[in-house]
């Protein structure tokens, strides 16, 4: 980074701060991970110069035949690793992907059936503040009371009632796999399409460790930054006969100039996943979250459904004596970052709900298996019962510490420096 340390010494410090805050703590946010180095330099390479609007062979731009190769790369990669018929990987975002299969498939105001926020759904599936549930008519089904696992009889009466054009199945905070057969089979009941929307738990579908939705949806959108292990950004897979309609939703739809440097990182991402070490990974992501989902519940905290199938762990940190900003704010003390979350049927309000979420995919990167999830998972138990005691919350710290020392994050040739005297 030495043209950024001249240049602008006070943004490479704060880049430096981060790349300290990745190494020495504990990143346990379930949406997150780290790329390898290969990813990160595809991302700043100078495809970031390149204007490209359009697609491969069609652009509105000259100069494009080395960005066309590397989005060429990316779209054959995408559809061996899911096996889909069409893959777009223009969307800057998961957001913008949903985004721009909704203006593939509805009318503004059309019905559309999407799982609730605070049942584990997304912003995008009909929220009333986001564009989707501006634009859309969204009705929201949720989980069940007693097991907190999807209610499909709910799914099939809204669906009856509501005659949906579209129904959006797949979650941001649902620890158990989902069966997309289910959706599918009401879709088809009630004339609807299906989205599936599987941003946080593509990286299992793409390793074979999740039930896939490509055989049963119309429509499937990821990001490419969580279980992928990609840049942050989005891509949409689709049935060949919707593949005019989804490109055109996408640009001129609802974006201008694809982002080509992170188009690259997103072949590399692809092409890393579909190596035989990534099936073992994302496996290993599954089991750590059971080994620690154990540890929580021997300690005593309440678990959403009870454990997990995936990535992802839910809990109730009222369960312990905290709420999810207490909780939270204990566990950063120690080095470990995760986020509060509203959990179903909440009491609390979303700015300090009931909830605290758990992932695994990024310290399954880092290498860590089972036996360093039963030490987290012991330390996480210790600090949030005892969230006062600074001492213990110190020891901790340093357990942290001396467990990120022996797992060291993937950036290859990155010397770590002092930032000291680098914020004058
Ligand atoms: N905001 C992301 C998450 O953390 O789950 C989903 O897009």
């Amino acid at each position: 980074m030495n043209y950024l340390k001249q240049q602008d010494p006070k943004l490479w410090a704060a880049v430096v701060g981060e790349l300290q805050r990745q190494l020495d703590r504990l990143a346990m946010i379930a949406s997150e991970n780290y790329t390898s180095g290969a990813v990160m330099q595809a991302c700043g390479t100078l495809l970031t110069n390149k204007y490209a609007e359009g697609y491969p062979g069609k652009r509105y731009y000259g100069g494009c035949e080395f960005v066309d190769v590397a989005e060429d790369l990316a779209i054959q990669r995408a559809k061996e690793l899911f096996g889909a018929e069409h893959a777009n990987v223009q969307p800057h975002s998961g957001a913008q992907a949903n985004m721009a299969v909704y203006l593939a498939a509805l009318k503004p105001g059309d019905p559309v059936l999407g799982m609730s926020l605070t049942h584990g759904g997304h912003l995008t599936h009909g929220m009333h503040l986001n564009l989707s549930g501006i634009l859309y008519d969204f009705h929201n089904y949720g989980v069940r009371c007693e097991d907190q696992r999807i209610d499909f009889d709910e799914v099939a009466s809204l669906a009856r009632k509501h005659k949906p054009k579209l129904i959006v199945a797949g979650a941001s905070a649902y620890p158990r796999e989902i069966p997309h057969g289910r959706f599918a089979e009401i879709a088809e009941e009630v004339g609807a399409k299906l989205l599936v929307d599987m941003a946080h738990y593509g990286g299992l579908v793409a390793a074979g460790v999740h039930d896939d939705p490509l055989p049963v949806a119309d429509y499937v959108t990821a990001t490419t930054h969580k279980t992928l292990r990609g840049p942050r950004g989005g891509i949409i897979l689709c049935k060949a006969k919707y593949r005019k309609d989804v490109d055109r939703a996408v640009f001129p739809g609802t974006q201008g100039g694809p982002l080509m440097h992170v188009i690259a990182g997103k072949a590399v991402c692809f092409r890393e996943a579909l190596e035989p070490d990534y099936k073992k990974y994302a496996q290993q992501v599954i089991d750590n979250a059971k080994v620690l989902a154990d540890v929580f519940l021997s300690g005593g905290l309440r678990l959403i459904t009870g454990g997990t199938d995936n990535h992802l762990i839910l809990a109730d940190a009222t369960s312990i004596g905290l709420t999810g900003m207490s909780a939270t704010a204990a566990l950063e003390s120690c080095g470990v970052t995760i986020n509060k979350n509203v959990i179903p049927f909440d009491t609390r309000k979303p700015v300090d709900p009931s909830g605290i979420r758990f992932g695994t995919p990024a310290l399954t990167t880092r290498g860590m298996g089972c036996d360093e999830m039963r030490s987290i998972g012991t330390w996480i138990i210790e600090a949030l019962k005892s969230p006062d005691d600074e001492a213990l919350l110190q020891r901790i710290r340093g357990q942290v510490s001396e467990l990120c020392g022996q797992f060291p994050i993937p950036v290859n040739g990155v010397d770590i420096v002092p930032i000291q005297g680098a914020l004058q």
